[in-house]
């Protein structure tokens, strides 16, 4: 049994994928199954009650397993365990990880907006039936990705894939469709501080040292304006219990790609260099990947 495995901390890409692909080795007569390594967040619950399908179930351990990456390739984002299974597969659209493997495997990483895009051009590639559930999946995944195809990362494939499973999912009104999607990806309505922080918070290697950088998106700022000394509070505190050099929380409004970045950490005088009254403010930043991590790999060399 092959398990298909999104990275930590699951967004809807990294579910949807998972199922996705696991639903792609089922149709090469393989077994396969999707895992999930934590809760789904509200917009994934959302697009799996639009496509009326199972969440995957809880990854347990991948040692001695044959696995599937889906939407990541750094050691540090798989299961603990993951030195010890056999990766067979990755689909990705991110910059290349740090996973290494003794035999040779299947690599599909292309720099589109959506793990899902390149999914659906495998199933077309091997001429797999793409059902309604699993068009739903995919287009949600990378509207969710892609904010909408807002986002620097979105390319034409994204919006080809889009077009062609918006057709398959019988979607009439796609603007209804999104708008509900976007909705439901930024509802934070009862998060705590810590919940908000931790939501969609990911860890890069800077210079040897450990930096984490979260996102929230939202429909307005106004959403957190009660909440900026406890997520400041909160991101302190991941400083000092995880011996980090950096934490920061992108605060993103999708609806005008304008970003408030808090931080925490070593580097907080650099950082106040850039900030207005202690609030550092990014323009035309909507994208983490594309925008919120180089400036600031950028402004921190
Ligand atoms: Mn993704």
């Amino acid at each position: 049994m092959i398990q298909v495995v999104g990275h930590k901390n699951p967004d809807s890409d990294s579910i949807c994928a998972a199922l996705v692909c696991a639903e792609l080795l089922k149709a090469r007569g393989l077994e396969a199954k999707a895992v999930r390594q934590g809760e789904l967040n509200r917009e994934t619950q959302h697009i799996l009650a639009q496509a009326d399908v199972e969440q995957p179930e809880m990854c347990t351990g991948v040692a001695g397993q044959n696995i599937w990456l889906v939407d990541f390739s750094d050691l540090a984002q798989g299961p603990d365990d993951i030195a010890d299974a056999e990766i067979a597969g990755i689909v990705d659209h991110h910059r290349l990880g740090d996973v290494t493997t003794t035999n040779p495997l299947e690599a599909w990483i292309w720099p589109v907006g959506c793990t899902c895009t390149i999914l659906f051009n495998l199933f077309k590639m091997e001429n797999a039936e793409i059902t309604r559930p699993l068009a739903i999946l995919m287009m949600s995944a990378i509207l969710s990705d892609t904010v909408g195809f807002a986002s620097p990362t979105c390319t034409q494939k994204d919006k080809d894939a889009v077009a062609e499973l918006a057709k398959i999912a019988d979607v009439q009104d796609l603007d209804a469709f999104i708008k509900d999607l976007l909705i439901a990806k930024t509802d934070i309505a009862g998060l705590s501080a810590s919940e908000l922080v931790e939501k969609d918070l990911k860890a890069y290697p800077f210079n040897d040292r450990n930096v984490v950088v979260g996102q929230i998106e939202l429909a307005t700022l106004e959403q957190v304006d009660g909440m900026i000394e406890e997520l400041n509070a909160d991101l302190q505190r991941r400083c000092d219990e995880e011996g980090l050099a950096m934490a920061a929380l992108m605060l993103t409004d999708i609806t005008t790609s304008t970003t408030r970045l808090l931080y925490k950490g070593e580097w907080n005088a650099t950082l106040d260099q850039h900030a207005d009254n202690g609030v550092l403010m990014m323009e035309n930043t909507l994208s983490r990947k594309k925008q919120g991590w180089p400036w600031l790999q950028k402004v921190l060399a």
